[in-house]
């Protein structure tokens, strides 16, 4: 069995509820139902976490350095101001998957700079709430060492 890191960042506790234009219309819950479900047909346990504090974010990187084999992190706007994120995705020593549900290359150009895609092993932004399965596999691909 693998364990992975599930980290969501400001605001996405809101998810499904507001601006689903955007964000869609699945909420935060639902994406957790269906990265626990992944994980069993993948072999992959999960902590899956959300927290509108940076501090918090940080803490639960800390502890994953020395519990999870990987993480995903959906920094939500944190991605693009965040220099204390972008050091503690360094310091964990773990791979990271960075995740957005949107497309922030074809959003607001604010939104284009990531602080954390120079410490991320890749980027998977635009595919919504299926992104999140989609980076479970990538991750667990990178960690097995397929391809
Ligand atoms: O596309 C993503 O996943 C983002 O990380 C979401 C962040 C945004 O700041 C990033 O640029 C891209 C915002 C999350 C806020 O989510 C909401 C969901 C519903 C209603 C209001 C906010």
């Amino acid at each position: 069995m693998r364990s992975m890191l599930i980290l969501n960042g400001p605001n996405l506790n809101l998810l499904g509820t507001r601006q689903p234009e955007i964000y869609g219309s699945t909420t935060l819950s639902d994406i957790e139902a269906m990265c626990r479900a992944h994980g069993e047909r993948i072999g992959v346990t999960l902590d899956f976490v959300q927290s509108n504090h940076e501090g918090v974010l940080i803490d639960a990187l800390h502890a994953a350095r020395r519990s999870k084999d990987g993480a995903i992190l959906n920094a939500g706007a944190y991605t693009h101001t965040s220099i204390a994120l972008m050091d503690a995705v360094r310091s964990a020593e773990l791979p990271v998957v960075e995740l957005h549900l949107s497309n922030i290359h074809a959003r607001e150009s604010y939104r284009h700079h990531s602080y954390i895609s120079p410490v991320a092993i890749g980027l998977i932004c635009g595919f919504g709430a299926r992104g999140y399965t989609l980076a479970m596999d990538a991750l667990f691909s990178h960690l097995e060492g397929f391809g």
